[in-house]
């Protein structure tokens, strides 16, 4: 079970803005850098390091989208508002777009974070979450590209794999395994013919053009046609493995809707086992009433939505629940941070998670609620 650890550790928010620049995760000899968007739709960068020898595996990586309707696909670039930064431990970075493109229709937050297994290994995720800010559902399609250039050379890789997994490799054995759980369809082919395609002026769905594959890779994963309700929240996620098995890689995800889209509930850590020692979660809350009375639901199981006297319960109120209850500090923000135990016993539990905070002016007359929060213990 997790422990709730006292609010001393609760001070890990992102550092400040640093949206215009590039920000490289560290730990150990494992690194990332995810380069910075810019106005237009080209990939970020992405630089991907393992090991003493500093060579970098990585090219581009960005996160696509299209709604229903849209002529094109967009990518998450530098228009409306913008934030985030690399946390002060350095092993996570935010990328937040507050207005995708000033539509009002969706808010995506990318969340990027490392671990080393080894002196020459460790794993890299991205995840987007997708807000609906709008008061009609929304229907989109996503995509995850990523250019590899295996041991900085490009035009000698080696792909296998499905429609949610492509191994990368080359002659030097490094390998690096990218998964894209519940993509529909994915694509394989040398730069830039998918890169093409998410960056021009028409309309394109990758087509499974599926590995094998030899040559310059580039590839990318599609989720289709997701719906997103009023205020509800869906988080995608892309996973790394360098050199590792990655067995039993830590999981996060966003779901159900908050009764505000001002307010968020999120983690800036992934839940990890390690043997070696102690890890932390920390479970955040942003924009919530200021100096409210706020508590934390934690359970093992979710809940489907259920209304609970003006609230919408989107984990199992019943035992073993935890609620522990504090005070959102001025700027309306609070943390709860749990001690992962370094047992390996847990490994695959899943925990979810879901704020409340009394707020007078909510249209229930009680308080607000985010949306869900789940997270699944991996092990190093
Ligand atoms: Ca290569
Ligand atoms: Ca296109
Ligand atoms: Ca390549």
């Amino acid at each position: 079970m997790l422990h709730n650890l006292p609010l001393i550790l609760a001070v890990a928010g992102c550092g400040t803005a640093l949206t215009a620049q590039a920000f490289t995760m560290t730990e150990g000899n494992f690194r990332a850098t995810n380069g910075a968007p810019t106005v237009t739709h080209a990939p970020c960068g992405l630089a991907l390091r393992s090991d003493a020898l500093n060579t970098n595996h990585g090219f581009e990586h960005w996160w696509y989208y299209r709604v229903a309707g849209d002529t094109r696909e967009l990518s998450l670039r530098a228009v409306g508002p913008t934030s985030g930064g690399l946390a002060p431990f350095q092993t996570h970075g935010d990328r937040d777009f507050g207005d995708v493109d000033l539509r009002g229709l969706l808010r995506a937050n990318v969340d990027l974070d490392i671990y080393a297994t080894g002196p020459a290994s460790g794993v890299f995720t991205s995840r987007v979450t997708l807000t609906n800010l709008s008061a009609a559902p929304v229907t989109l399609d996503l995509f995850a590209y990523t250019d590899l250039d295996i041991a900085g050379t490009s035009g000698n890789d080696v792909c296998t794999g499905t429609s949610n997994t492509h191994v990368v490799t080359d002659w030097t054995g490094v390998q690096v395994e990218i998964r894209a759980a519940g993509a529909d369809a994915s694509d394989v082919g040398a730069y830039p013919s998918i890169r093409n395609r998410l960056t021009n002026t028409s309309v394109d769905n990758l087509a499974n053009v599926l590995p094998p594959f030899s040559g310059d890779y580039t590839g990318a994963f599609q989720w289709s046609n997701r719906t997103l309700q009023p205020r509800e929240e869906l988080s995608f996620t892309v996973v790394f493995a360098v050199d590792t098995a990655a067995s039993r890689v830590p999981e996060v995800a966003h779901y159900g809707a908050g009764s505000t889209t001002a307010a968020q509930i999120s983690t800036d850590t992934l839940p990890l086992q390690d043997n070696s020692g102690l890890r932390f979660l920390g479970v955040h809350l942003d924009g919530a009433q200021p100096n409210a009375p706020v508590g934390l639901l934690t359970n093992l199981a979710s809940a489907p939505g259920l209304p609970f006297g003006g609230l919408t319960l989107w984990v199992d109120p019943t035992a073993p629940a935890t609620f522990p209850i504090g005070i959102t500090n001025p700027s309306g923000r609070t943390s709860y941070v749990f001690v992962i135990p370094s047992g390996p016993y847990f490994t695959g539990l899943p925990f979810y998670h879901q704020y409340f905070w009394v707020n007078p002016a909510s249209s229930n007359g009680v308080g607000d609620y985010s949306a869900g929060l789940q997270t699944r213990l991996g092990r190093l």
